[in-house]
């Protein structure tokens, strides 16, 4: 330990005041940190089509890739400079609580049980899921009601294992788990017959049949058994940053609202509208109160797109319907709070 004179204090503040571009501390430790990094680094599965995918050429791909590139836009202006840390169902939780990640965005239900305790929040939902089963046509069931005494292959560590069981104790029937870590495993032993019904969010299924050459011989089944609204996930204790990861998605929900796009932005600096003109930082101080740029949401639209962009790009090209991940003017869930 070591102790300041007043002459050293006063010299200190002075080296301060000389470098105002080195990092005077933002109140956030997590905004601090990245900054320095200058990269984010971002908790993702790395596996799940849609989701979160290296491309032929490495490049990760999906709507939690996005939902990542979302922040690094807005607190580095560029949504390239993201690192994605590949994590379990049963690690993520530990990368994030230990500081190895700054942020968590792996097809994670928001639940009481995970805020209430991990120390953990949940700053958006990037997708309104819930739980399904997928099995194949051959088996010939038509209803998740004609599965007792199932066996049922799930991921270990996931909400997916309690929905299942509040849905058999429901309708009062048995089922066997077969729990299976990993995902390439887990699909090659309901692909092999080891368990009746493969279950995890529903939009994994769909899209895991829509990846299969005989993808006729499946049957996703009609009840959707649990809600799962996964999203984006930050440390408790650093409200800062929470508000930069919350509102840097609100950003995009707000873009698609008011039809600004990657294609437009440019143009709609000039926009006359006063919510479009505080969006993009033409106006008002919405960038300061983050503590970040002014341009923290244009660089979001511009470089990653709004919501509804990042949502064709990576999900609707895999066939999954819009439902209720519309944004609230065209019916579905995704509302964002005045910008003001
Ligand atoms: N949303 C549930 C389930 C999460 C989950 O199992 N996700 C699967 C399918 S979206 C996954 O990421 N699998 C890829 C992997 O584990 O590598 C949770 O938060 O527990």
């Amino acid at each position: 330990m070591f102790r300041l004179t007043v002459g050293a204090g006063l010299l200190a503040s002075a080296l301060l005041a000389a470098l105002p571009a080195m990092a005077q501390p933002s109140g956030s430790a997590t905004l601090d940190a990245v900054k320095a990094r200058g990269t984010l680094i971002c908790g993702v599965a790395g596996a799940v089509p849609g989701f979160s995918l290296p491309d032929s050429q490495g490049i990760m791909r999906g709507i939690d890739a996005d939902s990542c590139r979302n922040v690094a836009a807005a607190v580095l202006g560029d949504a390239n400079k993201v690192k994605f840390a590949v994590t379990t169902t049963q690690n993520r939780f530990t990368a994030l609580q230990s500081g190895e990640i700054d942020l968590l965005v792996r097809s994670t239900t928001w639940t009481l049980g995970r805020e209430a305790s991990l120390g953990l929040e949940f700053a958006g939902v990037n997708y309104y899921d819930g739980t399904g089963f997928l099995v194949k046509k051959a088996l010939g069931v038509k209803s998740a009601k004609e599965m007792d005494g199932a066996t049922i292959c799930v991921q270990p560590g996931t909400s997916t294992e309690l929905a299942i069981s509040d849905y058999y104790r429901v309708n009062k029937m048995k089922f066997t788990p077969i729990l299976i870590q990993d995902l390439a495993e887990i699909q090659a032993a309901f692909l092999a017959g080891r368990c009746d019904a493969y279950s995890t969010d529903s939009s994994a299924l769909a899209t895991f049949r829509a990846t299969q050459t005989n993808k006729d011989d499946f049957l996703l089944l009609p009840e959707i058994i649990s809600k799962e609204p996964l999203g984006y996930v930050v440390r408790k204790g650093d409200d800062k940053w929470f508000d930069i990861v919350r509102w840097s998605y609100f950003a995009t929900v707000a873009a698609e609202e008011m039809d600004v796009s990657s294609k437009n932005v440019d143009e709609m600096l000039a926009s006359t509208n006063p919510d479009i003109r505080r969006l993009l930082g033409v106006e008002g101080e919405m960038g300061k109160s983050l503590g970040l740029d002014a341009k923290w949401a244009y660089n979001i639209i511009k470089q990653v797109g709004n919501f509804g962009e990042t949502w064709d790009r990576n999900i609707t090209v895999l066939g999954v319907p819009r439902g209720i991940n519309a944004v609230w003017t065209k019916g579905g869930l995704h509302y964002a709070p005045p910008i003001r």
